[in-house]
């Protein structure tokens, strides 16, 4: 039998308890420790959504969701790892343990739709370090996939069966990406190109024109220097104070799970402006482990191997 190639799914991680947060939060700043105000403020936050973040699991079941597609369609030919970059079982841990397998051959693959040299880049970087340890091990990074069509018609088969509510003059959608700081984008980085591309093509699937949606930016850090905007708490406010809008269509395009930034920056804190403003706030679904993020990994990985 020939040797199976690994799939490395690299996400971002998350704190499974709050003892775990202080380690998390420094590896997230570089080995830098948080101050307790950013310590309190970031505690209050994953208190408020409950601990553990939905992340954790929904990472794990969309690593056994790949799994179990690629082993119906290709028995025997992969294996799914799973690595994060800011807490157990870390990228390298993953390494080691494909390692040990003695599986030669791996795919890398962030689970981070858009490339940016933040997030993917450094998924790769974490993944090529691990690797060196294990001469004679080949590499295949998977830069991006938000233009896939089934990760498309995630998006806009919601908002086509949201169509009364897209018609109506006083709705918007707003679709929004993580923030990142102005530097990295003004440095070359595609990002935030990749993340327009995502809103048009979902937009242009659900039959959307553009004065029916924004792009605006969300979660940007707690750092002093400037980051992408417009943010879209600002945004969806001046919409309805402003524009007369009565109901904001939140699409949190840029992610693919529900975690701390959609369970908190977005199911409360984007809620509650929209709220005392006097909106009303509909949030899409995320991919999570759904048939449609599945079968959309599946096929980047098959690509990958075929490159
Ligand atoms: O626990 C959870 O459910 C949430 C996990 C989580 C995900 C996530 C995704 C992205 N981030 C990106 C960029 C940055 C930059 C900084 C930054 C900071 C934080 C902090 C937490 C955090 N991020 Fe995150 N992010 C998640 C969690 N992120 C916690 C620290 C507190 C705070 O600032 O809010 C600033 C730090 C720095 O300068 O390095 C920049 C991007 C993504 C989407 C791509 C990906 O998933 O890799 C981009 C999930």
């Amino acid at each position: 039998m020939t040797e199976p190639t690994a799939v490395l799914l690299m996400a971002y991680g998350t704190p499974y308890q709050e003892s775990d947060i202080r380690g998390y939060y420094t590896n997230i700043r570089h080995g830098q420790e948080p101050t307790k105000p950013l310590m309190d403020q970031l505690v209050g936050r994953y208190k408020a959504i409950g601990l553990p973040s939905p992340l954790a699991r929904i990472t794990t079941a969309q690593r056994d969701g790949l799994q179990a597609a690629l082993d119906k369609a290709h028995p025997g030919a992969y294996k799914v790892y799973e690595g994060l970059k800011y807490i157990t079982p870390f990228i390298k841990d993953a390494v080691d343990r494909i390692a040990a397998d003695g599986i030669t051959r791996v795919i890398g693959l962030p689970l981070a739709p858009q490339y940016s040299s933040y997030s993917s880049e450094d998924y790769h970087n974490r993944a090529r370090k691990a690797i060196e340890a294990h001469p004679g091990m080949e590499y295949l990074p998977v830069r991006s996939w938000w233009n896939h069509q089934e990760l498309i018609h995630f998006w806009s088969d919601q908002l086509v069966a949201k169509k009364d509510l897209t018609d109506r003059p006083d709705t918007k959608v707003i679709f929004s990406a993580h923030s990142l700081p102005l530097r990295i984008i003004q440095g070359g980085d595609p990002y935030k190109d990749e993340v327009i591309g995502l809103s048009n093509a979902v937009a242009r699937a659900a039959g959307l024109n553009e004065d029916q949606y924004v792009l605006a930016w969300q979660s940007a850090g707690r750092t002093e220097e400037p980051w992408i905007g417009p943010d879209f708490v600002k945004v969806a406010k001046d919409l309805i104070t402003e524009s007369g809008m009565k109901t904001i269509i939140s699409a949190s395009i840029g992610f693919i799970a529900d975690n701390l930034e959609i369970c908190y920056d977005v199911d409360m804190e984007l809620a509650k402006a929209i709220e005392s403003a006097g909106g009303t706030l509909t949030r899409l679904n995320m991919p999570n482990d759904s048939p449609a993020l599945i079968a959309t990994l599946q096929q980047v990985v098959v690509e990958a191997k075929a490159e």
